[in-house]
C-alpha cells in the first residue's frame, strides 16, 4: 500500500474558541458578550448551562499548551475574546487581557506551535449589542479597530489570521432563528444585512492588517461551507441545491473572491425584500480586500429536496441514507451522535470546486470533527472508535484533494478539547480530549492519540495503528 504523506510544512491543528473553553466571564475586567447573556436568558441552551466555567481554560491554559505539546500539533486554532481587550467593544483597551493572551502565544510559540488566531468567534461585546451590534454598520468600525490592536499587539508573532467564523452561522441562528445569541428573531432582511455587515468587518480587518505592516501575517476568512446535491435529478431539486448554495457558500465567497454578490442570489433577495440598500458604493471592493488563505469548516454536505411555494426558502435538507458519490459509487451515510451525516468524499468534492471557481486559494482546514459521546472507560481510556475513523476517513478525502492539485496548507481538528456547544451545552462532545467537567481533568481519547500519530508521520496512518 502506498503511503499518503502530506506536504512538507504541513500544519496539523486542533481548535477551540474563547467562549466555549475560557471560563472566567469576569476576570482580568472582561466584559460582558453577548453569549454571557443570552445563557442567563431561561430555556436558551439546554440544561441551563452556561459558559462562566467551561473548561477553565482562562486559567489552566499553561497546562492546555503543555497537552498540545503531547499531541504534537504544530497549529493551535484559538480565538481571541473581544471584551476582554475591549470590555465596550471600543477603546479603552484592558491591557490585562491583552497580556494573557499575549503568554499563550509566546507559550506556544516557545513549544514550536503556529497560533492560528481567530478574531471573531461569537462573543460580541454585549454594549455593542445595546447599539445594534451586527445590525448596525458601526459594529464594523469597531471591529476594524479591535482588530489593528490584535495586529499591533501581536503581528509580530502570529502567523495566520482568521477574520470572522461561520458568517452564514451568526446571521443564521444569531439574527433569523433566534436560537444563537443575541437571539433575534429578525427577517431574512435582518439576516442578509447581518451577512454584509460581517462580511465588510472582514474586509476591513484585512485593510487594517496591511496598514499595520506588522510581521507577515496571512488572513483570510473562516466560512463554514457544505457541497450541495439535489436529492433527485427532477430539474426543481437541482434548482433547489443550486439557490440553496448560493445562500450558504456563493454569496460569501462570490464577495471575496470575486468582488460581487452572485447575481441569481441578488436577484431572489431583492424579488423577496426589496433593493438591498444596506449594500453601499465601495463596499464590495472592502469586502473583496485580496487574502491570503481560506479557512474551511466542513461538517457535511447539504442534501436538497424542491418544496415548492414554501417562504422564504422552497427547498428542504434531506438526510439519505445512501448515496451515489460523484465518483460513481453508491455509499451508505452513517451519522454522528448529532445525527449530522458524516460524508467524508463530499470535502473532496468541495476542494476541488473551491479551487476550480474561486482561484485556488490556499486553503486550511479550519475546523472538521464529530459529535460522539464516549466517556472514559473501566481502563480510565476514550475508546472512541467512531472518532477514530471520523478522522481517518477525511484526512484520506483531504488527501484526494491535495492529490487533485488543491494547495492545502494544513488541518484544524474542532474540536482540540470538549467544550461548550452553544445553545446544546455540554452534552454534545466534539473533543479529541475528554474533559471532566465536575475535575477539570482532561483524558486524551483514542482519536487523539490516533492524531498525534498522524501528525507525527505527516502522512494518513492506518486506524488499525491507532
Ligand atoms: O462548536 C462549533 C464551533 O463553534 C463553530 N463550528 C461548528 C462547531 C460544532 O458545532
Amino acid at each position: 500500500m502506498t503511503t499518503r504523506t502530506f506536504p512538507d510544512g504541513f500544519l496539523w491543528g486542533v481548535a477551540t474558541s474563547a467562549y466555549q473553553i475560557e471560563g472566567s466571564p469576569g476576570a482580568d475586567g472582561k466584559g460582558e458578550s453577548i453569549w454571557d447573556r443570552f445563557v442567563r436568558e431561561p430555556g436558551r441552551v439546554a440544561g441551563g448551562d452556561t459558559g462562566d466555567v467551561a473548561c477553565d481554560h482562562y486559567r489552566r491554559w499553561r497546562g492546555d499548551v503543555e497537552l498540545l505539546a503531547e499531541l504534537g500539533v504544530n497549529a493551535y486554532r484559538f480565538s481571541i475574546s473581544w471584551p476582554r481587550l475591549f470590555p465596550s467593544g471600543r477603546p479603552p483597551l484592558e491591557r490585562r487581557g491583552l497580556d494573557h493572551y499575549s503568554r499563550l502565544i509566546d507559550a506556544l510559540l516557545e513549544r514550536g506551535i503556529e497560533p492560528v488566531v481567530t478574531l471573531y468567534h461569537w462573543d460580541l461585546p454585549a454594549a455593542l449589542d445595546d447599539e445594534g451590534g451586527w445590525r448596525s454598520r458601526d459594529t464594523v468600525e469597531c471591529f476594524a479597530g479591535y482588530a489593528a490592536a490584535c495586529f499591533e499587539a501581536f503581528g509580530d508573532r502570529v502567523g495566520w489570521w482568521l477574520t470572522i467564523n461561520e458568517p452564514w452561522i451568526v446571521g443564521l441562528l444569531g439574527y433569523l432563528h433566534g436560537l444563537h445569541a443575541p437571539g433575534y428573531k429578525d427577517d431574512v432582511r435582518g439576516e442578509v444585512t447581518v451577512f454584509h455587515h460581517l462580511l465588510l468587518a472582514h474586509g476591513r480587518a484585512v485593510q487594517e492588517l496591511r496598514r499595520a505592516g506588522v510581521g507577515d501575517g496571512r488572513i483570510g476568512l473562516a466560512p463554514n461551507l457544505s457541497p450541495h446535491y439535489p436529492a433527485s435529478e427532477r430539474p426543481a431539486d437541482v434548482e433547489a441545491a443550486r439557490a440553496s448554495d448560493g445562500y450558504v457558500n456563493r454569496w460569501f465567497l462570490d464577495a471575496v473572491y470575486r468582488g460581487t454578490y452572485p447575481e441569481d442570489m441578488r436577484r431572489r433577495y431583492e424579488e423577496l425584500l426589496g433593493p438591498l440598500d444596506f449594500v453601499r458604493a465601495g463596499d464590495l471592493e472592502t469586502i473583496s480586500e485580496p487574502t491570503d488563505y481560506l479557512g474551511v469548516n466542513y461538517y457535511s454536505f447539504r442534501m436538497m429536496q424542491a418544496v415548492p411555494g414554501d417562504r422564504p426558502w422552497p427547498w428542504r435538507v434531506v438526510v439519505p441514507e445512501q448515496v451515489e458519490t460523484t465518483g460513481g459509487f453508491t455509499a451508505g451515510v452513517a451519522s454522528t451522535a448529532a445525527g449530522t451525516p458524516v460524508v467524508p468524499w463530499a470535502l473532496t468534492d468541495l476542494l476541488v470546486r473551491v479551487r476550480d471557481d474561486y482561484g485556488a486559494p490556499p486553503i486550511m482546514i479550519t475546523e472538521n470533527g464529530a459529535v460522539y459521546e464516549d466517556g472514559p472507560g473501566p481502563d480510565g481510556r476514550v475508546h472512541d472508535e467512531r472518532r477514530v475513523r471520523f478522522v481517518h476517513d477525511h484526512l484520506a478525502a483531504l488527501h484526494d484533494a491535495i492529490e487533485r492539485g488543491v494547495p492545502v496548507v494544513g488541518y484544524c481538528h474542532w474540536s482540540f478539547l470538549d467544550n461548550f456547544e452553544w445553545a446544546l451545552g455540554y452534552a454534545q462532545r466534539f473533543g479529541l480530549v475528554h474533559v471532566d467537567y465536575e475535575t477539570q481533568r482532561r483524558t486524551v481519547k483514542d482519536s487523539g492519540r490516533y492524531y498525534a500519530r498522524v501528525a507525527a508521520a505527516n502522512a494518513l496512518v492506518p486506524v488499525d495503528d491507532a
